[in-house]
């Protein structure tokens, strides 16, 4: 039987990535997204193309109740997880704190922080019950540090930071590895969403320095899977070689 990887945020960017580096691994896939129809592209690429098998669930990981639902409603097959990876998140806006939108505040509290502990809730009782597994949380260099502007998602991600070191202790007595990836920029579709569709300020973010791309992010992550079974990583922080902290960037 195939190992199986659960990837939330499978539709772009980091998910997609890894989606398709654990496909080329062998790997059996659960791809999490609300955009069915990238949802369905991906899934039937990588069935064609690897001759393995994926389950696409359509759903919000905001929303616990229906969340809940479609994991426990997967085959006791499926809930055999290996590794799941936490990677469903978003920037919304970069605005000082007193002009910050409430709605992009609760955008990316409820996704970054409540929408990955669902989801953990749910599979790491798989886990603890098949007695192994492995959880890759992706945070960012922006839940080490904190850089103008970035006030909320920053403290979502510093969140992130948090839940990782604590799911690594509660998960230990399981023998449950636990791993946090930190990235710094990685040109995906993220900037297009914090500044909500506006593309040339999107594009600008990455003007002037090559950026990561994210097969970066996902051959990180595989490193981290592929370690010896007594290896864990537990934290670690990848930025571009033009990148030294969250602002300190050299451009060309
Ligand atoms: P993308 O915007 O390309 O991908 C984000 C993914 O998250 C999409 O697949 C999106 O799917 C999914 N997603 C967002 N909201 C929800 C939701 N409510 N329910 C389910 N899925 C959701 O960005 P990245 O690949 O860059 O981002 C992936 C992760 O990496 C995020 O956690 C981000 O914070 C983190 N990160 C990104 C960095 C960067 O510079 N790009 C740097 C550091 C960390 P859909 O819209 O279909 O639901
Ligand atoms: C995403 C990258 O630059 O906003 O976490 O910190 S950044």
């Amino acid at each position: 039987m195939s190992k199986i990887a659960l990837i939330t945020g499978a539709t772009s960017g980091i998910g997609a990535a890894c989606a398709h580096l654990f496909a080329a691994q062998g790997y059996n896939l659960i791809l999490l997204g609300r955009r069915e129809q990238l949802l369905t592209d991906v899934s039937k690429h990588l069935e064609d193309k690897y001759a393995i098998e994926v389950k696409k669930i359509v759903v919000d990981v905001r929303d616990n109740e229906d969340l809940s639902y479609r994991l426990d409603t997967l085959t006791q097959q499926w809930k055999k997880v290996d590794v799941l990876i936490n990677n469903a998140g978003l920037s919304q806006g970069l605005d000082p704190i007193d002009k910050g939108s409430i709605d992009d505040w609760d955008t990316m509290i409820d996704t970054n922080v409540k929408g990955l502990l669902y989801t953990t809730r749910i599979v790491s009782n798989w886990m603890i019950a098949q007695k192994s597994g492995h959880i890759i949380n992706i945070g960012s260099i922006a839940g080490k540090e904190v850089y103008p502007n970035g006030n909320v998602y920053c403290a979502t991600k510093h969140a992130v930071d948090a839940l990782n070191k604590g799911m690594r202790i509660d998960l230990l007595p399981h023998g449950i590895k636990v791993t946090a990836i930190n990235p710094g920029m990685v040109e995906t579709e993220f900037s297009k969403v914090r500044f909500k569709g506006d593309e040339g300020r999107a594009k600008k973010v990455y003007d002037g320095l090559e950026p990561l791309v994210a097969n970066d992010i996902a051959e990180a992550i595989w490193f981290a899977v592929s370690r010896p079974a007594h290896v864990n990583i537990n934290d670690m922080l990848i930025m571009p070689t033009a990148q030294a902290t969250g602002t300190i960037i050299n451009r060309k």
